[in-house]
């Protein structure tokens, strides 16, 4: 009887290593079936710095003559599934996985064979130019980007600019960055190709053109631009010139986000008829930057998340009414219901001067989506029904404080000469904008009232 062997890997920059194994494996059997790692698949277990996208490794594998079948391996219990499927009767794997793969002999025959010495993805990888990034914006943010920035491959921050040279230089000593700046033109002559913009919300649309216009790639923090008009325009240099433009809203680039994201759109709860969720974060100190800044406040600050996740489940939205609560200027809190083009709603609330719980419920013609708080760092959630045992619920972990997916998946972009990220479509990133920057304009004219 013909026999059935089964491999799996990233085969990120195929090598001879892969070579190797693949026809070991085949020579094992008849027919060999590879099983090549998603993306998020691979982010969850913690493999953030592939080079290639997933369709351009499988064309490889593809295009190898002696391999049979090739197959996509989207989740970790997915091995013993595909053994049952296909009816394999071995799994093989380099030895560098020795003991790891061992309970899947209750299904067919584990081998693990040899490793190809002195050749590895990763080394490969280190052989790659890096994109030098320079940071606008000296502040907290820029601070936790430089620490995630060291777990991703193939970047380098190289310079710093900030409008006070005494916060610039403090800023290089802290973090050991080698260029420092006060002046944007001087600073986007530097020997930089990516741009990430963490300064004070008024100044983004200023500072991402000017860097647009240099022809660097850019990562901005929320909101983009408090004008909608002033984002398309972004979006559309960053189109004619093939440059990268990103939003900085994390939560779209974790792993069980996406995951969430797909488990929906497949129907699992039915056709999506509500979506709430909170987003409040308290703070104190009526000095910070949340509290100061002329464009501070609750919608600001945090409603980009709420509205992420209505805009990734809801058709677009018809009407929007804010209720908020203003404080010195500032809405302290935001409840903001938003009428979607197909007769369902959402409600996002936020708060800087309000506590409340941050979860999240989708709600379906067939059942609801929980997700506790605080559902923004997507872990775990829950898949409720009306009969109770029917629930499931899917479980993830991020490294870090999560900003390490947002930056890789920038880089990637770059990498890929891509500009525009599946996870958060520039189509998102305008849709979400549109609110906010309606708010902004609502809370202007109310002010002058
Ligand atoms: N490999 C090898 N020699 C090398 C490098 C890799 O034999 N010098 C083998 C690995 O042992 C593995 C395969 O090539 O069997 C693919 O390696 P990777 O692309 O690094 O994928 P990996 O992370 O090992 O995926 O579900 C995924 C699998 O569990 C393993």
């Amino acid at each position: 009887m013909a026999k059935t062997v089964i491999t799996y890997g990233t085969f990120d920059m195929f090598h001879i290593g892969h070579l190797n194994i693949l026809k070991r494996a085949k020579a094992l059997g008849d027919k060999l079936i590879v099983g090549v790692t998603s993306e998020d698949y691979d982010r969850s277990r913690g493999k953030l710095n592939v080079v290639q996208s997933l369709e351009e490794r499988i064309q490889t594998i593809k295009e190898l003559d002696f391999v049979d079948k090739v197959i996509v391996e989207k989740h970790k219990n997915q091995k013993q599934v595909d053994i049952k499927k296909h009816q394999v009767n071995e799994f093989v794997i380099g030895d560098d996985w020795l003991g790891k793969f061992d309970y899947l002999k209750e299904y067919c025959t584990v081998i693990y064979l040899p490793r190809t010495d002195g050749i590895s993805s990763t080394l490969l990888r280190e052989s790659i130019e890096n994109v030098k990034v320079g940071i606008i914006g000296a502040g907290r943010i820029a601070k936790r980007f430089i620490e995630e920035s060291k777990f991703v491959n193939n970047m380098e921050v190289h310079s710093i600019m900030s409008r006070n040279m005494k916060n610039v230089k403090i800023f290089l000593q802290d973090n050991n960055i080698l260029y420092g700046f006060d002046k944007l033109n001087a600073f986007l002559d530097s020997d930089i190709t990516a741009v990430y913009i963490a300064s004070p919300h008024e100044f983004h649309y200023v500072q991402a053109k000017a860097a647009l216009d240099a022809g660097k790639h850019v990562l901005c923090e929320k909101p983009a631009t408090l004008d909608a008009e002033q984002l398309l325009e972004l979006i559309n240099i960053a189109k004619s010139k093939n440059l990268v433009f990103l939003e900085a809203m994390k939560t779209a680039f974790f792993p069980a986000f996406t995951k969430l994201i797909e488990e929906l759109q497949n129907g699992a709860i039915g056709d999506i008829k509500e979506v709430r969720a909170t987003f409040t974060k308290l703070v104190d100190d009526k000095n910070s930057r949340e509290w100061q800044e002329t464009y501070g406040g609750a919608t600001n600050e945090l409603a980009s998340y709420p509205l992420l996740l209505a805009q990734k489940v809801l058709p677009q939205i018809k009407t929007t009414n804010f209720y908020d609560n203003i404080k010195n200027g500032l809405d302290s809190s935001n409840m903001i219901i938003s009428t979607h083009k197909d007769g369902s709603f959402s409600i996002a609330t936020v708060g800087i001067g309000l506590k409340s719980e941050g979860c999240a419920v989708i709600s379906g013609t067939k059942g609801y989506v929980y997700i506790p708080a605080p559902w923004w760092l997507t872990k775990d959630f829950y898949f409720r029904f009306e009969d109770p045992n029917k629930e499931f619920s899917f479980h993830y972990n991020f490294e870090g404080d999560g900003l390490r997916y947002e930056i890789s998946e920038f880089i990637s972009l770059i990498k890929r000469g891509k500009i525009e990220s599946t996870r958060l479509l520039f189509e998102d990133m305008i849709e979400i904008n549109k609110v906010i920057s309606s708010y902004n304009k609502y809370r202007t004219n109310k002010d002058s009232q």
